[in-house]
């Protein structure tokens, strides 16, 4: 049985199938790969430039997946090879949305530069943000020039996934205008590139104006990186260019004036991380100890409750 270090050099060597494991070591939380990765120079920790990691998140059935598929083919025009990760935050039991994206972005596979992989929450005790964050470092660490992590959703819980990112760009579509009065503050805070899809339907064009206005109303934004809104047809390939060249200037942006902000981001999600892994950690020992004191079923009866439970844990 390989360690987490032979693995890893294996990956890092170019071995697909020893990257393919080591990210289900870091997806199933088996320890030890998130370590070794770290210890083995990550580009990012130097500063923002290599890899360019780019997060993709927003309402379900946005187009974020057509989206990210584009983005890989303008990625491989440009010569870089390209890595996507999907994070899927559904329970393991609701069957795992990401699935399609697999079917849709066989377009391709073959390509030596390009690696797409999934990323569920299957059985672990939460740290889906902490694995993501590992897994993007391991892909960093393998050289990959661009990242791109997509995940479904726009709010909090996103947070900590898009965090990983440089760049985030937030989809949405014309029927999402409603939502985004709703959302406003956290859209802001969590995006540095608006793509508005769907742009062939009614209503793209008031939802852009929308945006602008909003952004232009936030009362953050002196200093600060102001986010550009871009119409899109992901379907047709229609703006895809844009939003690249957009997340390009945003990346530039880290590079040079706003490297505090960057390096504040990268270490709010440095915290997190550690946090995440405190909290795992934790969470596993808990369970351990319900179960090694024949308390777990009893708690799932509800002959116990949870703060009982938790009361006798302490
Ligand atoms: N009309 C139109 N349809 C689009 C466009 N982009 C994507 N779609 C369609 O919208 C549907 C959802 O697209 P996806 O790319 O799977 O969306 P998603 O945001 O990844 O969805 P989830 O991952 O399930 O949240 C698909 O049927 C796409 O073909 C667009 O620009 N215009
Ligand atoms: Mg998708």
């Amino acid at each position: 049985m390989l360690g987490p270090d032979a693995l890893l050099d294996e990956a890092l060597r170019g071995s697909r199938r020893a990257l393919a494991r080591a990210i289900t070591w870091i997806e199933v939380r088996t320890g030890g790969i998130g370590e070794a990765v770290a210890a083995r120079g990550v580009r990012r920790i130097r500063g923002p430039g290599r890899p360019h990691v780019v997060g993709v998140t927003g309402p379900p059935g946005a187009g974020k997946s057509t989206l990210v598929d584009q983005l890989v083919t303008v990625a491989r025009h440009e010569g870089q090879r390209v890595a996507v990760v999907a994070v899927d935050p559904s329970s393991p039991f609701s069957g795992g949305a990401i699935l399609g994206d697999r079917i849709r972005m066989e377009d391709h596979t073959g390509d030596d530069g390009v690696y797409i992989r999934s990323l569920s929450s299957r059985g672990h005790l939460g740290g889906l943000s902490a694995a993501t964050t590992e897994v993007v470092d391991l892909l960093d660490a393998a050289g990959f020039d661009r990242i791109v992590v997509e995940t479904v959703g726009v709010g909090q819980s996103e947070l900590g996934v898009m965090e990983v990112a440089d760049t985030a760009i937030v989809v949405l579509t014309p029927e999402s205008g409603d939502a985004v009065q709703a959302m406003k503050a956290g859209l802001l805070e969590v995006a540095d590139v608006f793509v508005v899809n769907k742009a062939d339907r009614p209503g793209a064009d008031r939802l852009v104006r929308e945006l602008e206005r909003m952004i232009e109303l936030d009362p953050e934004a002196p200093g600060r990186w102001t986010p550009p809104v871009c119409a899109v047809v992901a379907t047709e390939r229609k703006g895809v260019d844009q939003v690249v060249a957009r997340a390009v200037d945003h990346l530039a942006w880290c590079v040079g004036d706003g490297l505090p902000v960057w390096r504040a981001r990268r270490g709010a999600a440095r915290v997190r991380l550690a946090l995440d892994l405190v909290a795992e950690e934790a969470r596993r020992g808990a369970l351990a100890r319900l179960r090694e004191r024949d308390l777990l079923d009893r708690l799932r009866e509800g002959s116990l409750t949870a703060h009982e439970a938790a009361r006798r844990l302490a």
